[in-house]
């Protein structure tokens, strides 16, 4: 064997064993955002069209068999309802008309089917009332209310927490034990529904949800991870910031910027000092969050999910801006590793635990936060790579589809309702112009519904939400 060849072999064989960190990423050298932005859309609609052709009605699109699921019994129009905010944003007029046309017509909520509160009200209420917002068209606010005055029912439990279930039809619930983030993320939706109808009910059945969880936390100020709605007793102890609990934090802040309701900035303001005492890693230069007991503080592990990777945009958000750089640094170097996130990591020991990926925005999401934050280029790059990465590895003739592992990139035939709502919202946002569509205009639901701050008018909301200053 020649030197050459040998010095190369050994290379291979050294950074096969050695190398930590990924290799650097090379500049796919995509062009101009706006370059970007005109192929999100294509690709938006691509995906759209086939939804139509495929799956129209129904709740999601399988982009490998060409075919249609629904979560339960009956269609939900999970799918339709979740993304028009996307394509409206885009400029989708014709494709947005006939949703519109057909919520109006087509959609009925009399259904007797138990259904998943914290799912439903992200993706149904926010999504109606999002295209309310875009609309003004009244029957569809009506569909809002109709659906919000269902789901107030999940909510008749002695504690005031939501049933993990409740029927559509009957307002019978079940399922008496939620985590954190099924506890306490209504007080967005429910208050702009509030808004709207200018009944506080809404808001204030979501607001108690929230201050109720709040209310339980430990001598040391941390949050448990599942609950019974009936006892209000914790049933899982471990604290964290990401999946399990993660809107719940999200909510506090976002509810507390459109509705400038004080009482829930007191309660984000409480609940970060504990969470940066007791969870939060520093690790050569990347910040994670780990898991602790509520009680004692202890560290668990250093298990996180793809999920968790919306903290860093909240961390933003809410003026911790080193902190949430250093925690999306974390995020981004994951994403990097294999060209998409992961579903379960371990941080300590730099292990995948479970490897599939289904089209989440989370990673994406907080790097579109930080770049309209910051106004460092570097994120824009990231989210070049990120963008190219989806195409090279989620794309096929149909649409997109999740995968099976990272790793192998195997495909599985699967498209979350919120590849539209929030994945290609987020990477459209973060490449387009249009001053319309300028960051500091919205707050976004958790499933990146958008709503004009300059739409809630702060005077209102004594009457509407009975927010006392
Ligand atoms: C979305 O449905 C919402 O953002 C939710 O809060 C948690 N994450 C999923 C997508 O990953």
């Amino acid at each position: 064997m020649k030197t050459a060849n040998i010095i190369l072999l050994l290379s291979a064989i050294l950074c096969f064993y050695g190398c930590k960190e990924p290799k650097q990423k090379v500049d796919k050298n995509l062009g101009p955002t706006s370059n970007l932005a005109k192929d999100v859309k294509k690709e938006t609609l691509r995906s759209w069209q086939a939804y139509r052709k495929y799956a129209w009605g129904h709740d999601n699109l399988l982009p490998l068999s060409k075919n249609a699921k629904d979560w339960y019994e009956e269609p939900l129009y999970i799918s339709l309802i979740d993304a028009y905010s996307t394509l409206k944003l885009m400029g989708f007029t014709e494709e947005c008309k006939e949703i519109e046309e057909y919520v109006v017509a087509n959609v009925d909520f009399d259904k007797d089917i138990f259904v998943k509160t914290f799912e439903v009200n992200i993706r149904i209420l926010g999504g109606l009332l999002s295209m309310y917002e875009l609309t003004q068209n009244e029957a569809i606010l009506e569909r809002a209310i109709d659906f919000g005055d269902r789901m107030l029912q999940a909510f008749d439990s002695k504690t005031g927490l939501p049933y993990y279930y409740f029927n559509l039809k009957t307002g019978e619930t079940k399922g008496r034990v939620i985590n954190l983030a099924e506890a306490g993320s209504f007080v967005f939706e429910l208050g702009i529904l509030s808004y709207y109808t200018q009944n506080p009910e809404y808001y204030q059945t979501g607001k108690n949800a929230s201050k109720k969880v709040f209310s339980l936390r430990s001598n040391i100020g941390l949050l448990g991870r599942d609950i019974d709605v009936e006892t209000g007793e914790w049933l899982v102890k471990n604290s964290m910031v990401g999946a399990y609990a993660d809107s719940f934090f999200e909510y506090l802040y976002k509810g507390y910027l459109l509705f400038g309701d004080p009482e829930l900035k007191q309660m984000w303001d409480q609940c970060l000092p504990p969470i940066m005492e007791h969870l939060a890693i520093e690790q050569n230069g990347k910040l994670w969050f780990g898991k602790a007991d509520m009680n004692s503080g202890e560290f668990l592990n250093a298990k996180v999910t793809l999920w968790d990777a919306y903290f860093p945009a909240l961390l933003g958000l809410s003026d911790n801006l080193d902190k949430a750089k250093s925690a999306w640094k974390s995020w981004n170097y994951l994403w990097n590793k294999n060209g998409l996130v992961p579903r379960v990591y371990d941080f300590q020991n730099d292990t995948i635990l479970e490897a599939n990926y289904h089209l989440n925005p989370e990673v994406i999401e907080s790097a579109y936060y930080l770049s309209k934050l910051t106004q460092d280029p570097d994120y824009t790059k990231a989210l070049k790579g990120y963008y190219q990465d989806l195409k090279d590895n989620c794309r096929n003739n149909v649409a997109y589809h999740s995968v099976k592992s990272v790793i192998s990139k195997e495909a599985d035939d699967e498209l979350s309702t919120f590849f539209f709502a929030e994945t290609m919202k987020y990477f459209y946002l973060a490449f387009t112009d249009d001053e319309n569509l300028d960051f500091s205009n919205f707050v976004f639901s958790t499933e990146a519904h958008p709503f004009l701050k300059r739409n809630f008018n702060q005077d209102l909301m004594t009457e509407r939400l009975n927010i006392t200053y």
